[in-house]
């Protein structure tokens, strides 16, 4: 026998005790793009309660579509352990290029981060942050249905030691939080550099240098880092977003470390 009340509670009941334990954690990561997924798999191994907020219903943010919606991924050699960990099966085009299927990749991500223990909640959007005494200390959070409708609806808060703008192109929590502070990012200008054009060696270079504290206790990285450190974009070669996920991860498993 089914009872349909039975089913609603069950969900309701299980989604908001999930909820309502996220809405404190070590580590908040804005999108669940490959960069964020990364950043929050490696977090997770290491025992740091993570929760990542994306808007979409479908989390992977640039992954599916591959290149030009043929879903396939490119990685380099260096990223191809992130990927042999995860059980993603590569296919060796040629020295240096694996193919992976981009579906395949995103569903082991998912898969994997949440069996570490990452709370990832879809359909909702970060549209602030919480800044207590000129550090980041959290996200202000609502229904991505509400934005999307353009409804009043006054927003919800979720503190965190730290946050990771893994918004890629957009860098929009960084775009945030430099407009609010009056440009004080860690950038040369204070403010965001700009994404510069397509140049996949360089750009996938650069991509793990630019992954870092971009203003106290908000870390970037993915195309974010990019677009807010200047760097180039670099198509659809994806092991950049991975090590770039896993770097970040590396910075604050240190500095959450050092805090005990
Ligand atoms: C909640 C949000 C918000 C918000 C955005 O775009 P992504 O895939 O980002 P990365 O950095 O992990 O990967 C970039 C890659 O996909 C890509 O675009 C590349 C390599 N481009 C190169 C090129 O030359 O074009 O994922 C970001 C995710 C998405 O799912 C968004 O929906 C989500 O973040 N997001 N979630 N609140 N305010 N903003």
């Amino acid at each position: 026998m089914l009872d349909d009340i039975i089913i609603s509670r069950a969900i309701t009941e299980e989604y908001f005790k999930e909820f309502l334990d996220s809405l404190e954690s070590d580590v908040v990561i804005v999108g669940a793009g490959p960069a964020g997924l990364c950043a929050a798999y490696n977090l997770a191994r290491e025992g740091f309660k993570v929760v990542v907020f994306e808007r979409t219903l479908r989390p992977g943010g640039g992954v599916p579509g591959g290149g030009m919606m043929f879903n396939k991924v490119v990685v380099q050699e260096d990223s191809k352990p992130i990927l042999d960990e995860l059980g993603v099966n590569l296919k060796k085009y040629q020295e240096n290029y694996y193919v992976a299927a981009a579906l395949e990749m995103l569903g082991a991500l998912l898969f994997q981060s949440i069996r570490e223990g990452v709370r990832i909640f879809n359909c909702i959007s970060v549209e602030d942050v919480l800044i207590y005494e000129k550090r980041v200390a959290g996200v202000v959070i609502n229904w991505s249905a509400a934005e999307a409708a353009g409804l009043h609806v006054d927003p919800l808060t979720a503190r965190a030691e730290f946050v990771v703008d893994a918004t890629g192109h957009a860098a929009e929590i960084a775009e945030i939080v430099s407009r609010k502070s009056g440009g004080k990012l860690f950038t040369s200008t204070g403010k965001i550099i700009g994404e510069r054009p397509m140049w996949a060696e360089v750009g996938e270079k650069v991509l793990l240098v630019n992954t870092k504290e971009v203003y106290p206790h908000l870390y970037v990285c993915g195309m974010a880092a990019n677009a807010v450190f200047g760097g180039p974009r670099m198509g659809p070669v994806f092991g950049g977003m991975l090590l770039s996920g896993q770097k970040v991860a590396q910075l604050l498993t240190s500095r959450l470390k050092k805090k005990d």
